[in-house]
């Protein structure tokens, strides 16, 4: 049959790009045999999960020589993020793997001595090939697209890669920062890649895929058929025939901070799934005399709040199953029924944490975390979020003194579906103490209000199952282990700040920032536009998350970002809805 044909070698979400594509009321079919790649009239492959795995897949299940004839007879293709890499030399995160060689140059990892990496969240793409041509592919100047990555291929002026291939750069940090200049696209003939995730870009990457989809690839094509004829046949692979010049103008980081809504989901006494809120974690109503406890505290179905929030620009969504420590996910049909549709209509990243563990069903068989992530994963999710087995998981890496031993959920999942998959949803407690002598084991910081007893000093404890039981370490010694161990990011919880309103715990978050390279997640507290500002400017941390004062209409998304952009913060515009 021919068609646009999907390259899936099962290693992450390609539930939203299916969705994505389905939505543009086209059809796809997966490719299932070496065969089918060639029979293709369009084809998509994107790549996740780690480049030395996608290349080993390709070359295991006999995909990597049709790809490399499909590429050199011109024939329409796009490549997302790896799917992109794939097609240079090779890529420092696995060295001695070889790539296609199709494109020459190689993918590095970036500089993370200034800056969080992964490069994570949203930024613009600059042309530098002309803007016609980049229209073409549906991409706009200056919209922000959604960016997921270590590794990436250098710009360098003058470098074949650069002359030849490159459409987009894109700089990650500043001045003083250590800002890096790198490819975020590259179109040659009818071949067209992109290091960032359209179907995670909002509606602004739905219309790159469209253009795809719609495109009609002959035109003016003739001349670079040759070209990358020339260069997949070549023996050692790259170009060397030169193009004209293209001189990029001076790019500038336009990467943004995120704003993330959360749900906190469960069922209710009559057993519907609904999205709660709780004030420091407590998520029944009460009484009026505060005597008795009611039901659920019910503020929407999960479904349809996602998508309110992604088409009033939340640039992330997050759902937490609050009482997964209760039961099994893989039975947790309504959940992933949840996922699924979501990921019918929200095109930005879908994190789902509660339950990623090792779990056993009631009748007894074992279910490791990597299986239970991937079930989410196939089910719509980019990320999932670890709670309570992060510290054990961070428990047993000091009790090993200072290591993993490859068992844990973060570092199965971490190497299977790539770091940036893992976030490690953190829960802390303040305890405050006199002296610091009073928790010589603990790292103690000086918070800016004093403890109900006039104690100066405090420390900030792990606790485990939703807050419900306190342990033995600190929040700085779990994010280090878990960093270690190989998490992507941290969603970092207070549980005193939890629904208070007052804003988010500057001091903690600046604390876990100190110790870590990986980028964190402010969650807990917000009452107000300006609280969001705050934890941007005092603390320079990468996203934002709030849930009851989004739930509860008290503050519009759009009120928050255009008073971050008002402040000077660099902020993902909303999109215009999308005209199919
Ligand atoms: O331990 O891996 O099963 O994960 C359980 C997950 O469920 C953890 O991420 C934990 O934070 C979460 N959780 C468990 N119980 C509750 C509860 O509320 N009873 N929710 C709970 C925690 C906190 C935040 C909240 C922010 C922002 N929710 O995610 O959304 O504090 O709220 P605000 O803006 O209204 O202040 P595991």
């Amino acid at each position: 049959m021919t068609g646009t044909y999907l390259l899936d070698y099962g290693a992450g979400n390609v539930r939203s790009l299916v969705n994505a594509v389905k939505k543009l009321g086209h059809d796809i079919t997966y490719v299932k045999d070496p065969s089918d790649i060639l029979k293709a009239d369009k084809l998509i492959f994107p790549g996740v999960g780690a480049f030395g795995s996608a290349m080993q897949s390709l070359h295991s299940k006999g995909y990597a020589e049709p790809l490399k004839q499909y590429l050199s007879l011109n024939k329409p293709f796009m490549g997302i993020c790896v799917g992109m890499q794939s097609l240079f030399e090779g890529s420092d995160e696995s060295p001695d793997v070889p790539g296609l060689g199709v494109i020459p140059g190689r993918v590095r990892l970036f500089d993370s001595t200034q800056k969080a990496v992964p490069h994570m969240g949203w930024n613009t793409a600059r042309t530098i090939q002309g803007e016609e041509r980049a229209k073409g592919c549906g991409l706009e100047e200056g919209r922000a697209y959604y960016f997921v990555h270590s590794f990436a291929v250098p710009f360098i002026e003058g470098s074949q890669e650069a002359k030849e291939w490159c459409l987009t750069t894109t700089q990650y940090g500043g001045e003083g920062s250590g800002g890096e200049v790198f490819i975020s696209s590259v179109k040659r003939g009818n071949i067209f890649c992109t290091q960032f995730h359209p179907e995670k870009s909002g509606f602004a990457g739905v219309n790159v895929l469209k253009a795809f989809l719609d495109g009609d690839a002959a035109v003016g094509a003739e001349g670079d058929a040759a070209l990358i004829q020339a260069a997949t046949l070549a023996p050692g692979g790259g170009l060397s025939i030169l193009a004209p010049t293209f001189v990029p103008e001076p790019t500038q980081d336009q990467f943004t901070k995120r704003i993330v809504a959360c749900l906190d989901v469960r069922a209710n006494d009559q057993g519907d799934l609904v999205v709660t809120k709780g004030d420091q974690y407590d998520v029944r109503e009460q009484s009026t005399d505060g005597q008795e406890q009611g039901d659920v505290r019910n503020l929407g179905k999960p479904v349809e709040l996602a998508r309110r929030y992604f088409e009033e620009g939340a640039d992330e969504i997050t759902f937490l199953n609050i009482t997964s420590f209760r039961n099994c996910p893989l039975l947790d049909l309504p959940m992933l029924e949840v996922l699924r549709r979501t990921s019918e209509t929200v095109f930005v990243p879908l994190t789902i944490g509660g339950g990623i563990k090792d779990v056993v069903d009631p009748d007894g068989k074992i279910h490791p975390a990597l299986e239970v992530a991937g079930e989410y994963f196939r089910n719509g999710a980019d990320k999932v979020s670890i709670g309570s087995d992060a510290v054990y998981a961070a428990e047993k890496y000091y009790a090993l003194g200072g290591r993993g031993d490859g068992t844990s959920a973060i570092e199965t999942i971490a190497h299977a579906y790539g770091s940036q998959a893992v976030v490690i949803s953190v829960d802390p407690k303040k305890v405050y103490v006199n002296s610091p002598a009073d928790a010589p084991t603990h790292h103690v910081i000086q918070p800016a209000q004093l403890g109900p007893n006039g104690e100066k000093y405090c420390w900030y404890q792990c606790t485990v199952s939703g807050g419900r039981e306190g342990r033995d370490m600190d929040v700085r010694q779990l994010v280090v282990a878990c960093q270690a161990l190989g998490a992507g990011e941290i969603l970092l919880n207070s549980m005193d700040q939890d629904g208070m309103k007052q804003g988010y715990d500057l001091a903690l978050i600046q604390d876990v920032r100190s110790a870590i390279s990986i980028p964190v997640i402010a969650s807990s507290g917000a009452g107000c536009a300006d609280h969001f500002v705050e934890v941007f400017e005092k603390t320079g941390v990468q996203a934002a998350l709030a849930a009851g004062i989004f739930h509860r209409h008290e503050v519009p998304l759009e009120d928050v970002k255009s008073t971050c952009v008002k402040a000077g913060i660099r902020i993902r515009t909303i999109d215009a809805p999308l005209a199919i």
